[in-house]
């Protein structure tokens, strides 16, 4: 792990979503014990709270972007957020909320990254591949948008988060986990050119060749964001999220996952989203996220030899 020291920002935001009920993710994920397993590890951690912002107080029918000025501010909040854990310096762990504050905590990471020299590479563990725009979504939901507005296509207030724009290149992003693309979306993801590791390319690869290719691609420079939205996990495992996609990853498969993107020692920030308490079991699915995020920040069954 490069950084000792981690700063865990909740963002309960439901904005961009669909379904009620991401907001209380910050809160089920500390429920299940993440900042007592993390600091188990040896971290030393720091406990923003959770951010403040504007509450969703009925799903707006409105189409092309749904509730766009609520997903700006909780953005550019959790973009300060970001920026202000850098500058620590420790390693920013957001604990969302609805995947559209993405663009908030990756708008923060491109900045740092422009000023420091580092390479930003980030790893979206998801079942969607988050490409809609204004003109493609099917919902108006801008938790389906964030990757797109980050690469320059959307409202400029999203697309200008980091006072650059794009904030990022397609060449910078992966996908693992993909199953369920729109048709539209799936022309323009083709466009762009992005790097995706569907279901079928996993089923045909195997999860530790997958995970091989995609980080040996990374140096002693990159500065690796993972983007973990819980529907990229096997709703069977992790039935707390609002829009499960039979056929995802089993927990073998996501815990190699993230054991090896451990070992690779380029993880710099983390994103957990999507997590939703209202459609999870006992809380099973938060539980099983810090589970996951432990062997992300390096714990493991053994003493493993380099
Ligand atoms: B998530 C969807 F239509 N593609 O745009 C859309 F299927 O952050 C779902 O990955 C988006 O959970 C899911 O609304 C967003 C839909
Ligand atoms: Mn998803
Ligand atoms: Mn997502
Ligand atoms: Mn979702």
């Amino acid at each position: 792990m490069r950084q000792a020291t981690l700063s865990v920002i909740g963002v309960p935001c439901d904005a961009g979503a669909g379904t009620f009920g991401a907001a209380m993710g910050p809160d089920a994920l500390r429920v299940a014990g993440l900042i007592e397993g993390l600091e188990a590890l040896g971290c030393t951690l720091i406990d923003q709270g959770n951010l403040s912002g504007p509450k969703k107080l009925r799903p707006v029918e409105q189409a092309g972007l749904r509730n766009l000025a609520e997903v700006i501010q909780w953005c550019e909040t959790t973009r300060d957020a970001v920026l202000s854990a850098l500058s620590i310096p420790s390693m920013p762990v957001v604990l969302g909320g609805d995947h559209s504050l993405a663009m908030g905590s990756i708008a923060a990471l491109a900045q740092y990254c422009q000023q420091t020299g580092k390479n930003l590479h980030v790893l979206w563990l998801d079942a969607h591949t988050d490409f809609n725009t204004e003109l493609t979504t099917p919902s108006g939901n801008l938790h389906g948008m964030p990757l797109s507005c980050l690469c320059g296509y959307g409202p400029p207030a999203l697309t200008g988060l980091a006072g650059f724009a794009p904030i990022l290149s397609p060449a910078q992003i992966t996908q693992v986990g993909i199953r369920s693309v729109d048709a539209a979306e799936k022309r323009f993801v083709h466009e762009q050119g992005i790097e995706i590791y569907d279901m079928r390319r996993i089923d045909e690869l195997g999860m530790p060749a997958v995970m091989r290719s995609i980080l040996s691609k990374l140096d002693a420079n990159t500065h690796l964001h993972v983007s973990l939205d819980v529907d990229f996990l096997d709703p069977d495992i992790a039935p707390g999220v609002g829009t499960a996609v039979l056929g995802g990853p089993t927990y073998r498969e996501a815990q190699l996952c993230m054991e090896m993107i451990a070992e690779s020692g380029c993880l710099g920030s983390l994103d957990i989203v999507e997590l939703n308490p209202a459609y999870d079991i006992r809380n099973q699915t938060a539980k099983l996220i810090v589970d996951l995020v432990e062997s992300l920040l390096g714990k493991s069954t053994l003493i493993r030899r380099a």
